[in-house]
């Protein structure tokens, strides 16, 4: 099963990875460089069986994450918490309130103002993906602003008007921006090949939570593949995912152990209802899943 994959990762990093502080606090065990594969072919999917997977909320991070948007409003008004934790902590931090996350999502969900000043997550992925900054020379050692880069639009336009170009790739880390954004980005690189009619996609990953992060990873950057080559008339082909430093928080040893009893079951499949105008045009009812049919969730906390 496809699953294996992950759960032998899982397996692995608790059993023999090497303990290490982290940025976080929490402390980790920990492996440096990980593949994955899955076969996307006849809308196969990299869907986590063995405990249920949240795939929709998921799948609004990305289409938001292709809207440019880097506040997290749009995602609370979907009930999407999965990034209010980063700017709950700073608010906390710089105020003083000892505001809850209920409270906090309400204030972000109803009032604008306040979510422009506290929802910000700076320049991340969305930005990144669809309006990387240019700055122009405008004499004297001064620079001026220059119209973004589209890269995912640049993206659809090589894959269909170049197949061939090793240069397709989607890129996250902004080395000029790192130190502005929440955190700098964990699916930092992606790159696609065209062959035989399909769409290859492979995902790199400088840091993965394999707990929390990564059943998320794997469905988003799968989906994104399957939709760029919807775009521009391919199968989707193989996903290949990369992990840099890939590890277990020690706060999920219960998820560890329970979900290491489970056995994978069924093989999900995705089907696109429509093929929208563009990249940018999917929404959230485009998206169908059939034969999934999860073990129970398992909730762990989130190392912040
Ligand atoms: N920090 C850490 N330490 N781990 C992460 O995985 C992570 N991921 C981020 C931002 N920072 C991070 C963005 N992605 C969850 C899933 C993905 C995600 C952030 C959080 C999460 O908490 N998932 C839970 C609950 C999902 C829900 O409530 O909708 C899960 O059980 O899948
Ligand atoms: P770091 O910036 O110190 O590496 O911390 C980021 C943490 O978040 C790390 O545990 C990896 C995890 N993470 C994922 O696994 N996937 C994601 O998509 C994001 C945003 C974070």
């Amino acid at each position: 099963h496809y699953e294996d994959q992950y759960l032998g990762l899982m397996r692995r990093v608790w059993e023999h990875g090497s303990e290490r502080r982290d940025r976080t606090g929490v402390g980790t065990r920990s492996l440096f460089g990980e593949t994955m594969r899955f076969d996307l072919s006849g809308g196969a999917m990299p869907l986590i069986t063995t405990k249920r997977v949240y795939w929709k909320t998921a799948t609004r991070e990305l289409l938001w994450f292709l809207t440019g948007d880097t506040n997290i409003r749009p995602l609370v008004r979907q009930r999407v918490g999965i990034w209010t934790d980063w700017p709950l902590v700073k608010y906390r931090a710089a105020t003083g309130e000892e505001i809850g996350m209920e409270e906090f999502s309400n204030r972000i969900a109803e009032d604008e103002s306040f979510a422009a000043r506290w929802g910000e997550l700076g320049p991340v992925y969305g930005k990144q993906w669809v309006d990387w900054p240019v700055y122009l020379p405008a004499g004297d050692g001064l620079y001026r602003k220059g119209e973004g880069v589209n890269q995912v639009a640049q993206l659809v336009d090589s894959l269909a008007n170049n197949p061939g170009s090793r240069r397709h790739i989607l890129e996250g880390w902004n080395v000029a921006e790192l130190d502005s954004m929440a955190l700098p980005p964990c699916h930092k690189t992606y790159q696609f090949h065209v062959a035989d009619g399909k769409l290859n996609g492979l995902m790199f990953q400088r840091s993965c939570d394999i707990a929390l992060g990564l059943p998320f990873n794997l469905w988003s950057a799968a989906l994104l593949q399957v939709m760029l080559a919807q775009q521009v008339g391919l199968q989707p082909g193989e996903f290949t995912w990369m992990g840099g430093d890939v590890h277990l928080y020690l706060n999920h040893a219960d998820l560890v152990a329970e979900q290491l009893t489970r056995t994978p079951q069924g093989a999900p499949r995705l089907t696109i209802l429509r093929k929208p105008d563009s990249i940018f045009d999917y929404q959230i009812d485009d998206f169908a899943v059939e034969a999934y049919t999860p073990q129970a969730h398992i909730a762990a906390p989130v190392a912040v």
